[in-house]
């Protein structure tokens, strides 16, 4: 028999931004339930969550954290998140497997960035969400203010069920407007005394009491219906009206804490225990092909893979949600998206870095397993003869991209694999090599996500590696019409090579009439995997060329089309039409025909007014009003088309498009000109022209960069 039933096992995700407090917050509930003897800080580098020695140097938590406390009969797995927006993998990750989340709020900064980020995933995944206000002993705390901002931002349905007697250091006492009675700590937290509500206190407990009992009627006729009757509502009403609510996304409960002085975190389990929903009172998970899955421990044997690591000594360990059934140790199950058989051999209950064997883990619960063979993140396992495929997590596209280099040579293929096993664990990083721009491109969240990645391979996979700026995907185009003719032609010793012709090149649309003057005998059309087309048109007459000989001349034009004229860039959007030429009996072959095109096709396109395009995103940035100017002041410095400003949720939203040669170092920069309060996102807009001195400047740079290479 498992040790809880679906029904007694919670899961919580702690959210906030960053340095809220969750890391905090999850020592004193372990503490509080006493699964650790001694309460760890940020500041001694030793708390349970924060284990990792990189997030020990930096004081932030990088990788979410399984762990676990009883209290009083239930079960709560914890997942503590980071806050770091670079890492908001992590966090969608834990929302993808948590019933409910806990919002922190710092009280002295308010809602933040990260708060408002977080919101919006909370919102997608319609997770029942508890505002926790954390700091409340800290001198400069707010409750009203933090409570009132987050109502701007999240709307009326923020309910207050606990506030501070009184902020500051003299932070000891909460009122709850639920039970209708006090907290008070003693000055080093712990467990409160329970006291009645002080008369000083009565008429706003009270008032606060009846807006929390009519937010719950209000979402339920029925109980509206008695509460207008009766004045009050039983205590049973409440507490299933407050879970429904919670569960509808209609009702978010404030509570109070300082996480660092240990006081409100075990009010704050006793109401998950009670309120907050377990897996199987939420929706059933929806598979792909549409069926039902409800959360039962007697349902088929289903879990879901929603995050991997892999750390030297302890190899690659999978963490998962049973979303049906029961899983054993021992047991064979398939992978519906890899299709491979998997044994459990090893089930965990999860401690921070420890482990704890355990036998079975019923629906609902979360767990870990070590060493499956071909199973990675998004991935569902199930026993043998079912079909069963759950909704994957959606990870957020990056924000940056650098090239990424060995520093030794000859280490490519370790650098490989590690870059490799990186991607494994992290799927907001995307790792690919580029063969136009010859360089391998890490695509990630931005600086802070770089280091962690860079401190990975340097620790774990013992490599030195050095990052750079990626190169540009510049395009190169025509925008007039130019003719050119090439002869090629070889006679040194043995056979010899000929062919010669006659070319006409224009800028390419769509809906182009045919060429003007010319004897149109064919028509190809070639969409590029760069982007744009190639129209190829045969007009040659009294067959001057054999048709033969045409595609090795398309095969010289799309050689020099992957390596442009102007910045060896692909070219895009041109119209040939070969029109004439000349045969020799003998030499005439497909080399000397490819040779011709080649070179006809660079000479015509130097006439043809050549254009250098580049790729410019589409950029939207979320930032408080008093930082629109410096953020502003920074788009417009990188060439930026700004296009509107509006009001987001108390945010300004600032739209531009602006040049990617631009935006290399913009998830950095924007992050010190707003000390972390903004956000942005970029995605591939078009190809537009360079201006005039940049194509000038590029071009050369091109050349005499060949020139180096070939002295
Ligand atoms: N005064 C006060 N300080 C707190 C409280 N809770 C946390 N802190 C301090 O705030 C800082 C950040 O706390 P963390 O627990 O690391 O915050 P976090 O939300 O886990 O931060 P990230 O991991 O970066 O997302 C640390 O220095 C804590 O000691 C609190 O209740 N009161
Ligand atoms: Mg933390």
């Amino acid at each position: 028999m498992p040790e809880f039933d679906t029904s007694h096992v919670k899961n919580i995700v702690l959210l906030g931004h960053s340095g809220s407090g969750k890391t905090t917050l999850t020592e004193a509930m372990l503490y509080e339930a006493g699964l650790i003897n001694r309460r760890g800080s940020i500041d001694e580098k030793n708390t349970t969550s924060d284990y990792n020695e990189l997030e020990q140097e930096r004081g932030n938590t990088i990788f979410s954290k399984l762990l676990h406390t009883k209290w009083r009969g239930y079960k709560i797995n914890i997942i503590d998140t980071p806050g770091y927006n670079d890492f908001v993998g992590e966090v969608i990750s834990a929302l993808r497997v948590a019933d409910t989340g806990v919002m922190l709020l710092n009280a002295v900064m308010g809602v933040e960035v990260g708060t408002d980020i977080i919101w919006d995933y909370t919102e997608k995944f319609k997770t029942p969400m508890i505002f926790a206000v954390n700091k409340l002993d800290d001198d400069d705390a707010d409750f009203d203010k933090t409570v009132q901002e987050a109502r701007n931002h999240f709307g009326g349905n923020v309910t207050i069920i606990q506030y501070p007697r009184q902020q500051g250091s003299g932070f000891h006492e909460i009122i709850d407007v639920l039970r209708m009675i006090m907290y008070k700590f003693k000055d080093s937290g712990g467990k409160p005394e329970k006291l009645p509500i002080p008369d000083d206190e009565k008429e706003k407990a009270e008032n606060l009491h009846k807006e929390l009992i009519e937010a719950v009627a209000s979402n339920d006729e029925a109980l509206m219906e008695k509460y207008f009757d009766k004045g009050e509502l039983e205590e049973d009403e409440i507490k299933d009206g407050l879970k429904k609510a919670m569960i509808n996304h209609d009702l978010f409960p404030v509570f109070c804490l300082s996480g660092a002085r240990n006081m409100g975190s075990g009010r704050l389990m006793g109401f998950i225990d009670n309120i907050c929903p377990s897996a199987n009172e939420m929706a059933p998970q929806t598979t792909m092909n549409g069926q039902k899955l409800p959360c039962d421990e007697n349902g088929p044997a289903c879990l879901f893979i929603y995050k991997t690591t892999s750390e030297p000594h302890v190899g690659e360990l999978s963490f998962f949600k049973v979303f049906s059934g029961t899983i054993k140790s021992g047991m064979e199950l398939v992978n519906e998206t890899t299709g491979s058989a998997e044994k459990i051999n090893q089930l965990f209950l999860v401690e921070g870095n420890k482990r704890v064997n355990t036998n079975e883990l019923v629906a609902g619960d979360i767990g870990a397993t070590l060493k499956l063979k071909n199973t990675h993140v998004n991935n569902t396992l199930h026993v043998k003869g079912k079909n069963i495929e759950l909704q994957p997590i959606e990870f957020p596209s990056p924000n940056m991209t650098v090239a990424i280099e060995n520093v030794n040579k000859g280490e490519e293929e370790k650098l490989s694999e590690a870059l490799h096993a990186l991607r494994e664990e992290d799927p907001t990083m995307i790792v690919e090599f580029s063969p136009e721009l010859k360089q391998t491109l890490i695509h990630c969240q931005g600086d802070m996500h770089l280091a962690v990645a860079k401190w990975k391979i340097e620790h774990h996979h013992k490599l030195d590696v050095k990052f750079s700026k990626p190169k540009i995907p510049y395009r190169e185009t025509i925008r007039k019409m130019a003719e050119s003719s090439y002869r090629h032609k070889k006679q040194s010793g043995g056979a010899g090579q000929f062919g010669e012709v006659y070319m006409r090149i224009e800028p390419w649309y769509e809906g182009m009439p045919d060429p003007k003057g010319l004897n149109v005998r064919g028509r190809d059309e070639y969409p590029l995997d760069w982007g744009g087309k190639l129209v190829y048109f045969n007009c040659i007459v009294g067959g001057a060329i054999d048709t033969r000989f045409l595609p090795s001349i398309l095969k010289g034009v799309m050689e020099k089309m992957q390596e442009g004229p102007l910045t060896g860039s692909y070219v895009r959007d041109v119209r040939v039409c070969v029109y004439d030429g000349k045969m020799h009996p003998v030499d005439s072959n497909d080399i000397s025909f490819k040779i011709a095109g080649l070179q006809a096709f660079r000479q015509a396109f130097k006439e043809a007014d050549p254009q250098i395009l580049e790729p410019v995103y589409q950029v939207e940035v979320l930032c408080p009003e008093d930082l629109t100017g410096p953020v502003m002041g920074d788009l417009q410095s990188r060439r930026a088309l700004v296009e509107g400003i509006s009001t987001e949720n108390n945010f300004q939203k600032i739209t531009a498009k602006v040049p990617l040669a631009e935006m290399h170092d913009y998830a950095s920069s924007i992050r010190s000109i707003t000390q972390g309060r903004a956000k942005f996102n970029m995605k591939f807009h078009e190809y537009v022209p360079v201006p005039y001195d940049l194509q000038k400047k590029l071009s050369e740079d091109y050349h005499s960069n060949l020139k180096e290479e070939v002295a």
